[in-house]
């Protein structure tokens, strides 16, 4: 079947690349293939892997063979997930269709990408504002406040209750998107949806236990280092700080233990962005964060970056006018 074939002129047909979208195209998808890939960005956060396991135990209750594939492969960060030590970096075999959770573009699900196209068909499910289209179908949600809370709804149509294994990965992917419900990204059916998903057995305080409450004392102890020397600028309305290669090894912290900081940046009255440089071998990679206004996505687009309305990311080169540039950009939406 081709999908889009008997629309009007104009329509999806009229589109070189036939594009079927939806939650009922998504889920016609899954029904019909038996052997699915399941894959995801790389650096994978709470709502990649979440999502990406929990998709994998829905299908598997529903009877389909689902493998979840990953560039990174297992992460130790989410192993406390339900099926975790399951992840691959290599799947192995052939699969009718291929999905990607939580990725806006195909390259970044990195070296999995020639399995993913490989599949007699792909599939994108994403609620990022802004991406490059890919495979035969998408199912978008950009009111989604997690591609977590995207694969919990697919469970009706699959004729299936969402088992306790699948609950867990959902809620830590709803969790770590909207920190623990904090953003205006969550609406009434967030809040329905881990409602159920609590019904079904997942543990909210261990999923919070397990995604805030692992730090170590070095990674405390660097967070305090970066938010004694923040600097503000733009009348008090950017926050920025900066975590340096130096400072990842004297404390023996790594780039993940950093994500609370620009946060913290954004609690201080007044602040409407705040930033957070981190420091690898060739480049800062960089963290947006906004309260109100600000599209963040749009500056990080702007320096080959991507994400959210409020939360966003890219990367910089390691000179004092790249960063001079981004401060600078940032200032203009200050005004
Ligand atoms: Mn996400």
């Amino acid at each position: 079947m081709t999908p889009g074939k008997a629309e009007a002129p104009g329509g999806p047909a009229a589109n070189a690349h036939a594009l079927a979208s939806g939650l009922e195209t998504a889920v016609d998808e899954l029904r019909r293939a038996g052997r699915i890939l399941i894959t995801t960005h790389i650096n994978p956060d709470g709502d990649a892997i979440g999502s990406s396991l929990g998709l994998m135990h829905l299908l598997r209750t529903a009877g389909k063979d689902a493998v979840v594939a990953s560039h990174d492969g297992f992460g130790g960060r989410y192993g406390f997930l339900p099926g975790a030590e399951e992840i691959v970096r290599f799947p192995a075999g052939t699969f009718d269709l291929g999905v990607a959770v939580d990725c806006g573009n195909v390259d970044r699900v990195g070296s999995v990408k020639d399995s993913l196209l490989a599949c007699g068909r792909v599939m994108r499910i994403d609620h990022h504002a802004v991406g490059d289209p890919f495979g035969e179908v998408e199912y978008l949600d950009t009111s989604a406040a997690a591609v977590g809370e995207m694969i919990a709804a697919l469970a009706p149509g699959l004729g299936v209750r969402i088992p306790r294994e699948a609950g867990q990965c959902l809620l830590a992917s709803i969790v770590e998107d909207t920190r623990c419900f904090q953003f205006e990204s969550v609406s009434p059916r967030t809040l329905r949806i881990c409602a159920e998903l609590v019904d079904a057995g997942a543990d909210l305080h261990d999923v919070i236990q397990n995604l805030f409450w692992r730090n170590s004392a070095g990674a405390v102890r660097m967070v305090g280092r970066c938010l004694e020397d923040f600097q503000l600028e733009f009348g008090g309305k950017l926050a920025w700080a900066m975590a340096s290669l130096e400072d990842f090894r004297r404390y023996q912290a790594i780039a993940e233990d950093m994500d609370d900081v620009a946060h913290e940046l954004l609690s201080i009255e007044g602040v409407e962005v705040a930033l957070l440089l981190r420091e690898a071998e060739a480049d800062y990679r960089v963290s947006l964060r906004s309260r109100n206004f600000v599209d963040v996505a749009a500056i990080a687009r702007e320096f080959g970056g991507g994400g959210h309305l409020r939360a966003a990311g890219c990367r910089i080169s390691k000179s004092p006018e790249a960063l001079r540039s981004l401060l600078d950009s940032i200032g203009s939406r200050l005004k």
